[in-house]
């Protein structure tokens, strides 16, 4: 239970979350002089890296551009040691820039935010902590930093309290680890997650079975140790690096080629698909300008990946399970891999196609199919990924001044404007909100713009003696209108079961959630926002210019 002085919950600022984001939150708002706390229901920072231990968890991104541009002094002592960061290397980058910057002592670990309501006049939020004995916290502005990927979504499978062996999802796996040694164990789900893990899983176990609802893309990661050479090229050239990412669609340091992938002939094409197969990693998609836009062009890239997969699966029909058909490549987010597809090779590691015969219950010995067939298992995992984006706001299901809760004013689907602001929840701030470009990027990159706009926003207010914004509905419903026709002009809204739509939750409004105009163009909007006097939002106060 959190220990907090009875005089010590009264602040300028609460942020809900500890891992980049709040970590930086708090950073700048110490800089603006305001009092902040963090609460963090876990017992440690880091977020996402906090809860994802599973074996194999890495980032896809690289690790030189994974990581705060905000100090340079902190781009030039840390040093990555791998080219994409395993889980334990982030969390201790997290710790470092945690006790550099000396967050802690402004950190309430173990400690869950159960309620959170707007003052009636909307210039301030009551934030309730824990159960029972917990304690209310009071602040003028409230700004979520739960991440995008944290509710963890566990498919709702009869008999799951019958199953005699043991259960994990991967985002919530235990600290102390899971022993597979010699156990037949169940991976659900083809994710980024269950790509990571299979091939890790498949280690130690006596006998992995994955269960594939949709055949994925992946692309090889190509890991390996970074040099010190490469690391101090890499901090040399720090500047230009960020350069590159703040002009990015992605917030990577990639330049995409502006060609077509249809303008090139057809040898031309393969011999850059396999240029960017052989280099690894997401910068795949950046091969040509259309992957995303265009159909045929999409196809050309799809087939070269299901022709990887034919390649490297010595059974054909495991191999064709395995291929992909029912959306493009990168429709859906695309995975990387350290051997997902040769996993399939070993003779203890069995795919089954849930599509065509799905799971139907949870029995004591494992998983029954509607077949009838049981697959018997010592431990079932369950890599099915997260009710992204709106889950953990709804979690916290803030109350409007009026009462209204978040999970109503979004029954009907999210509304934000620029995802960092709601229209009915004055003073409350969402980095990463939905129809913020947030899982489409770099997560750092577009957490550290939204974070500094914010902390401007904060400024602003203070500078005009204002201490009430509120995002203006119908700059909100033109931002909503905004996001539509950006994602409308890619293929990403027609990937049927992707959990950028929510599909992956049943019930779910089907809205195409991250923005997906693109990061610069993302920032350039929020810059001109703010320039023209936060246009979209009013702001009032005791002292506020008119
Ligand atoms: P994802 O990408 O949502 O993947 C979840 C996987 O689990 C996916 O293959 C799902 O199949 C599958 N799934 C989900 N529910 C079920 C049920 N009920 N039965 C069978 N299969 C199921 O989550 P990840 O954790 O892999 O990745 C999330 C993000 O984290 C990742 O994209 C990175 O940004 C980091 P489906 O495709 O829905 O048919």
């Amino acid at each position: 239970m959190v220990d907090i002085e009875v005089g010590d919950r009264e602040f300028d600022a609460v942020v809900i979350g500890a891992g980049f984001a709040g970590l930086y939150m708090l950073h700048r708002l110490r800089g603006l002089g305001m009092s902040a706390v963090v609460l963090e229901q876990a017992a440690g920072v880091g977020g996402t890296w906090y809860w994802n231990r599973y074996p194999g968890a890495r980032c896809d991104s690289e690790s030189y551009y994974y990581c705060y541009s905000f100090d340079r002094e902190l781009e030039q002592e840390w040093t990555w040691t791998e080219r994409y960061p395993r889980q334990p290397e982030i969390k201790a980058y997290l710790d470092h820039v945690a006790d550099r910057f000396d967050l802690r002592r402004d950190i309430r670990f173990s400690t869950e935010v159960t309620g959170a309501r707007a003052d009636a006049d909307g210039r301030g939020w009551t934030v309730e902590t824990g159960t029972g004995t917990g304690v209310t916290l009071h602040c003028r502005f409230l700004i979520t930093a739960v991440g995008c990927l944290s509710a963890a979504n566990v498919p709702d499978l009869p008999g799951l309290e019958t199953f005699a062996g043991r259960w994990f999802h991967t985002g919530r796996w235990p600290h102390a680890g899971v022993d597979v040694t010699g156990r037949r164990v169940g991976v659900v789900g083809t994710g980024s997650t269950g790509i990571q893990a299979v091939p890790a899983l498949a280690e130690d176990t006596a006998h992995l079975t994955v269960f594939q609802r949709t055949a994925n893309y992946s692309i090889p990661a190509r890991n390996g140790p970074l040099t010190e050479a490469q690391s101090r090229a890499y901090k040399a050239d720090y500047r230009h690096i960020r350069e590159v990412q703040a002009a990015s669609t992605n917030g990577h340091p990639f330049v995409i080629n502006q060609q077509s992938a249809l303008e090139a002939g057809e040898q031309e094409r393969t011999d850059a698909y396999r240029a960017a197969w052989e280099r690894g990693g997401l910068r795949f998609r950046a091969t040509y300008r259309d992957l995303l836009a265009d159909e045929a062009a999409n196809e050309t890239a799809s087939e070269f990946i299901r022709e990887r997969i034919r390649e490297i699966v010595r059974d054909p029909a495991t191999a064709e399970k395995l291929l992909p058909r029912d959306h493009g490549f990168a429709t859906k987010r695309p995975p990387i891999d350290t051997h997902y597809f040769e996993t399939y090779n070993r003779d203890d590691v069995t795919l089954v196609d849930v599509r065509s015969d799905p799971i139907e219950a949870v029995v004591a010995e494992g998983l029954r199919l509607r077949s009838g067939v049981v697959h018997e298992l010592d431990d079932l995992v369950f890599a099915t990924g997260f009710d992204a984006l709106t889950g953990p706001l709804l979690r916290l299901d803030p109350a409007g001044p009026d009462g209204t809760t978040l999970g109503e004013a979004w029954r009907a689907g999210p509304r934000t404007y620029l995802g960092l602001a709601v229209s009915g929840f004055p003073n409350l701030f969402t980095i990463t909100g939905p129809f913020s470009p947030s899982v489409l990027t770099n997560m750092p990159s577009s957490i550290e713009q939204h974070v500094d706009w914010i902390a401007g926003c904060l400024e602003h207010l203070r500078d005009t003696g204002a201490d009430r914004i509120e995002a203006d509905p119908e700059a909100e419903r033109a931002w909503g209108e905004h996001n539509r026709e950006a994602a409308d002009a890619t293929l990403l809204p027609r990937a049927a079961t992707s959990w950028y739509l929510g599909a992956n939750v049943p019930g779910k409004p089907s809205v195409f959630m991250p923005y997906a105009g693109g990061f610069a163009r993302y920032v350039t909007t929020c810059t001109d926002v703010a320039r023209e006097g936060y246009r979209g939002f009013h702001t009032d106060g005791p002292r506020a210019a008119a």
